[in-house]
């Protein structure tokens, strides 16, 4: 049997792990969980609660998309994923920063606009193996989902002001290790595979695009990775309260989302 990757379909750190495990040409089968179950389905076969994670077809297990990356340069040393005109050691740091600092951010937003726009979760199944879910099911599961999510991101109106706020600088390091050569090299290293699919989903939130159109980083988190077709309406996010304190979240919960 051939790997088994454990996603959810649209996780940011699950698309690195798929990407590293097409660019070492290892093949694998997606075992799709579905949003807000992982903890369910991880903890008892994994140890921890998150997607994704990896079962070798020799039996060896391994969670989290740093330590995939890591087992899979062990297991097939080419293309090589921490090689580069850069070095290894600048490659690391960059992938670390990646995973730790901004892989959490569009996790606290997305939640934050799902809650605004629950509307816009149908069409981010788009490419999912699983059957679609009917719109009026995506809305009665969103219900359950959203609380959830909210809870396991710890998701809060504060949060989302804060990880508004720091958005700009997270850019610039990110143009910063682009013109450093880091990133976008001849092929993807492993903070390419790491940072790009964040950059990928901020960039579905339609309100964070005037944050990252223009900047280097645009034009390449589309290099490796083909673009969502799924995107939440501007609206969902409070841009100008993002230094406000203690103000309320956009719109209340459960509001339709505009067309388009
Ligand atoms: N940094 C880890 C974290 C992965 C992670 O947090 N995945 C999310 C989905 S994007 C998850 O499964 N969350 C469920 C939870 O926090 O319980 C990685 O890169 O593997």
């Amino acid at each position: 049997m051939p790997a088994r990757l454990f996603v959810v379909h649209g996780s940011h750190p699950c698309a690195t792990a798929e990407q590293a495990l097409e660019l070492k040409g290892v093949p694998f089968r997606r075992v799709e969980i579905p949003a807000a179950m992982q903890p369910l389905v991880m903890k008892p076969m994994f140890g921890g609660r998150t997607v994704p994670g990896i079962r070798f077809e020799d039996g060896e297990k391994v969670q989290g998309s740093r330590a995939i990356l890591r087992a899979l340069e062990r297991r097939v040393p080419n293309p090589p994923l921490y090689d580069g005109a850069a070095g290894a050691a600048a490659i690391e740091e960059a992938e670390r920063w990646g995973d730790e600092v901004f892989q959490p951010v569009p996790r606290s937003l997305l939640w934050t606009a799902f809650g605004v726009y629950p509307r816009a979760m149908h069409a981010f199944q788009d490419g999912q193996r699983s059957p679609k879910l009917p719109m009026p099911v995506v809305l009665a599961a969103a219900k359950v989902i959203l609380p959830v999510e909210r809870r396991l991101n710890d998701v809060s109106d504060a949060a989302t002001r804060t990880a508004i706020a720091e958005l700009p600088g997270m850019l610039d390091r990110i143009d910063g290790l682009i013109a450093a050569g880091v990133l976008n090299g001849e092929r993807p290293n492993a903070a390419d595979l790491q940072i790009a699919p964040t950059l990928r989903l901020l960039w579905a939130l339609r309100d964070l695009r005037p944050l990252i159109a223009g900047r280097p980083a645009e034009a390449y988190m589309s290099r490796w990775l083909a673009p969502m077709a799924a995107s939440v309406p501007e609206g969902a996010l409070p841009m100008d309260r993002a230094d406000a304190s203690g103000a309320p979240a956009a719109a209340p919960e459960g509001q339709a989302a505009p067309t388009g």
